[in-house]
Order: C-alpha cells, then structure tokens, then sequence
C-alpha cells in the first residue's frame, strides 16, 4: 500500500481496544494508517513532535481519541492544518460524556471533526477518514460504496429472514 496514511493517536494503551475500530476500518478499505500512544498531557512535547514528523512523511489526517479530560484531538489540531477526527473515549466514570465534551467544543478556527463516544465512534472515525481521502481516490470512494452496497444488503437478508420467520 501507498499514498498518503492516517495517524491514529490516542492517549494510552488502555485506549487501544477501542481505536483498534478506526485501524480495522482503514485496513478494510485499503487506506494505510499508523498507531502511536503519545498524551496530550503526559507527553506534550513528543506529540508535537510526532505530528510534525507524520505531516513531514506524508500524514493526511489524523484520528485522535483520549478518555476523561480529553484534549489529545485539540491539541493535535492546534499543531496542524490537516483535517482531525477526535473519538471520545469511555475510560472513565463519567462514561464518556467528559471526553465528549472536552473534545467537542473547540473553539472556533481550530477545529475537531468529533464523533460518536467509544467503538462505535472509533469505527466511525475510520470511514468518516476514507471518505475524505476518496474526495482525491475514485478507487477508495468505490471500496466506500461497495462496503455501503454489502451493508444494505446485510439489513435487506436480514429482514428476509425475519419476515420468512414470522409465516
Ligand atoms: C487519558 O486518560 C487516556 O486517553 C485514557 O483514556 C485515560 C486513562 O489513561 P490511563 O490511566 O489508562 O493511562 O489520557
């Protein structure tokens, strides 16, 4: 695989098992992407210096998810004009709505492209990045489409099955 890749950031390790979503997702779409574990907080210093060296091999985007006070996505976005997608993480007590809001509301100029709290959101993330990225790659937006076409014919089999059950 080449072309440009995605930089798929989050806060810890413990963060993994939800933004390993956005890196399946990519996966399946053929999209080249990278994991890094850098903290907005507890590594200031190495994120930045990571984003600047992604841009410098050819970063696209990025996707940035962090748990509780979650500033991992704004704080990449700060650092760069490339478009960021950020995923509110349910890591902590509050059950996510701590990482929505603190990754949401961004102020104006700088902003996050936020989706939905957890795996879901994580998955989300992973399309939502190809579908920018077919905007320049027919190829991918036709990937992006036949994965949509297999979606809608899950649900159509599905209720077939339902319907078929109930006579
Ligand atoms: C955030 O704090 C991370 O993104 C993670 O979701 C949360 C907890 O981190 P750990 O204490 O598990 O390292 O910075």
């Amino acid at each position: 695989m080449s072309g440009p890749f995605v930089a798929i950031l989050m806060g810890s390790e413990s963060d993994l098992p939800v933004m390993q979503g956005a890196s399946d997702v990519l996966a399946g779409l053929g999209v080249r992407c990278e994991m890094k574990i850098t903290s907005a907080h507890r590594t200031p210093a190495a994120t930045q210096q990571y984003i600047s060296d992604a841009e410098s091999r050819g970063c696209a985007l990025f996707i940035a998810g962090a748990g509780l006070a979650a500033h991992l996505a704004g704080a990449v976005a700060a650092h760069t004009l490339k478009p960021v997608i950020g995923v509110p993480i349910d890591s902590g007590p509050m059950q996510g709505m701590d990482s929505l809001l603190s990754t949401v509301q961004m102020p104006a100029g700088i902003p996050v492209a936020t989706v939905a709290i957890g795996k879901t959101g994580a998955k989300n993330a992973g399309y939502l990045a190809a579908q920018i990225l077919a905007l320049q790659d027919p190829a991918l937006a036709q990937r992006v489409r036949a994965e949509r076409e297999q979606k809608a014919a899950s649900v159509q089999a599905q209720d077939r099955a339902l319907q078929e059950s109930r006579k």
